[in-house]
Parts: C-alpha cells; sequence; structure tokens
C-alpha cells in the first residue's frame, strides 16, 4: 500500500510508521488521520506484524490536529461542527491504537502538542529522544484536550499533575517528561529510532497472544472491581494457556533451552 503523509516498513517482525509531514510538525491532517487507520487495521490482522514503532520524519512527532485545515472555513467566517471532524478521525484512530493486539513503541523524535499527545499517550510504550518536547497546546487554541487526553492525562500522572499541563499549558522537556511519567525512557537523539527498534523486536520475540491479553485486561480491570478482574484474569488465563507459546515457554524452562516464541 502506497502513503502520501506516511513512511512505512517491515523489518522481521517489526513494522515501523513514521508520520511524514515534516514542514507541518507532522501535524494529523485528515489524509495523515486516516492513513494511519489503514496501516494500523493491516497490521493489527497481520500475523507477521509482532511489534509496531510509531514515529515522526524532522523534528516534530505530531503538533497534533492540523490547523490550516480551519483556516478556510474559519476566514470564510463558517463554524464547522468539530465533533464530526473528532468521531470520523480520532475518535477511531486512538483506540484502533490504544487496543491493537501487538505492542506499540512510540519513538518521541521531537515536538509533541495537541492530540500529538494522545498518539504517545495511546502507544504502550514511548521512548523519547532528549530533544523531545511536550505541550497540551489545546487550551492556547481555546478548546478542551480531545482525542482522548481527558482519559490519558489524568491516568499517566494523576488530576492534579494532568490539570497543570492541561491548563498551563507549558512547554516540558524530555527529562522532566521523564520524571512525570509521560515517557518511559530518553535516548540520545542519534540512537532513538534504534533503542526503539531494538525494544520492539525484543517485543516482537515474546508470545504475541500473551502480550494482546494483557493489553485488554489492562484496559477493561480499570472499570472493574479487585475480584472481578481476578475472575477475568482466571477466564483470560485459560486462553492463554490454550496458547502454541505458553507450551512451549513451559517445555523450554524444563528443558533448560530458551524459548521460541511464534506468536501463536
Ligand atoms: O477539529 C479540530 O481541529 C479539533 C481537534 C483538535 C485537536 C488538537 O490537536 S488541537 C491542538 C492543535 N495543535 C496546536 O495548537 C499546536 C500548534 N503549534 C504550535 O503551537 C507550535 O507549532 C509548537 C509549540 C507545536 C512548536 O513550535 P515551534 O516554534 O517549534 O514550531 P513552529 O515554527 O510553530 O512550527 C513549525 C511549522 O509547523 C510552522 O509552519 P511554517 O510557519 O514554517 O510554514 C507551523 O505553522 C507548522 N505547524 C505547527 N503546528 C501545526 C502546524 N501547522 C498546522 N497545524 C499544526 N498543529
Amino acid at each position: 500500500m502506497s502513503y502520501e503523509q506516511l513512511i512505512v516498513h517491515q523489518d522481521g517482525g517489526v513494522a515501523t510508521i513514521r508520520l511524514n509531514n515534516p514542514a507541518r510538525l507532522n501535524s494529523l491532517s485528515p489524509v495523515m488521520t486516516r492513513e494511519l487507520l489503514g496501516a494500523l487495521g493491516e497490521f493489527r490482522d497481520d500475523a507477521s506484524v509482532r511489534a509496531i514503532v510509531l514515529t515522526g520524519e524532522g523534528r516534530g512527532f505530531s503538533a497534533g490536529a492540523d490547523l490550516s485545515t480551519l483556516q478556510e472555513p474559519y476566514l470564510k467566517g463558517e463554524r464547522p461542527q468539530l465533533s464530526l471532524f473528532l468521531k470520523e478521525g480520532y475518535n477511531k484512530l486512538i483506540p484502533l491504537l490504544a487496543e491493537t493486539p501487538k505492542p506499540v513503541v512510540a519513538a518521541i523524535n521531537g515536538v509533541v502538542a495537541g492530540a500529538g499527545n494522545s498518539l504517545a499517550l495511546a502507544c504502550d510504550f514511548r521512548v523519547a529522544s532528549e530533544e523531545a518536547t511536550f505541550t497540551s497546546a489545546f487550551v492556547k487554541i481555546g478548546l478542551i484536550p480531545d482525542a482522548g487526553s481527558c482519559y490519558f492525562l489524568p491516568r499517566t500522572f494523576g488530576t492534579a499533575k494532568a490539570l497543570e499541563y492541561a491548563l498551563l499549558s507549558e512547554k516540558v522537556d524530555a527529562a522532566t517528561a521523564l520524571q512525570i511519567g509521560l515517557v518511559n525512557r530518553v535516548v540520545p537523539a542519534g540512537s532513538l529510532l534504534e533503542e526503539a527498534q531494538d525494544l520492539a523486536g525484543k517485543l516482537a520475540a515474546l508470545p504475541t497472544r500473551a502480550i494482546a491479553l494483557t493489553k485488554a485486561l489492562f484496559n477493561e480491570a480499570g472499570r472493574l472491581s479487585l475480584a472481578e478482574t481476578m475472575d477475568r484474569e482466571a477466564e483470560v488465563q485459560d486462553q492463554a494457556g490454550a496458547t502454541r507459546d505458553h507450551l512451549e515457554g513451559v517445555l523450554a524452562f524444563l528443558e533448560k533451552r530458551s524459548p521460541s516464541f511464534t506468536g501463536s
């Protein structure tokens, strides 16, 4: 499949998606959003893809909504209903990313703003370059955090810090992002992609079904009591226990050798 605003390639079990509109800091145009939906849908259903890396070309990871798309209607005095755009775009994209049954590593190469935060937070791991910066940005254009940011931000660093981040919209550097739990690791800019792809490679070699089930149950457990969660663990463990990878893992342990997981 060919893309206008993405660069996509696969190396072994790891697929890498680069957002490719660097002149606008990879802001999420309707084209990019549609292409991301297509690429992620394809990787979700492709058994040969066992981990995904998401990164940006140039000095931006993503600056959120492409505001240039609002220029024409706003200058004409039109006020398009934003919810229509959200429901067709981010409200499909962000759940697809967050709930994709493969581990997703964000390689955050630079500027993150607006819905770019949601894109990063919907990934399972965030590896940031030392040059990455983060800002909420929504409030500066009189909007509320959307694209799932009202869900992700308080869960990531608690309501008080999330409100500070959203309402003041100050620029947060990579070291601070690490300190507040916005990213998992910070690495030198020159080794970002290699580090992210190495991490994705390690994840791709793990039991893929168990990873998918873990992600799904972590999401579900947020809505459940302890007892309900443990009941679901028991049910879901039957599914994990029926995989070839479970058998392989146990046999490899007993035979004192390294396991070879196939994702089945
Ligand atoms: O329907 C809806 O749209 C609702 C949905 C909303 C979801 C959202 O994400 S709302 C938030 C949208 N994002 C923003 O408001 C961020 C806007 N950008 C900025 O505030 C700054 O660009 C940054 C703080 C992110 C980075 O600043 P800086 O100084 O490093 O870069 P810059 O010079 O401002 O930007 C470089 C270029 O990218 C520039 O173009 P130019 O002048 O070189 O031709 C700039 O216009 C362009 N750019 C940056 N962000 C966007 C953008 N173009 C379109 N959309 C953007 N979001």
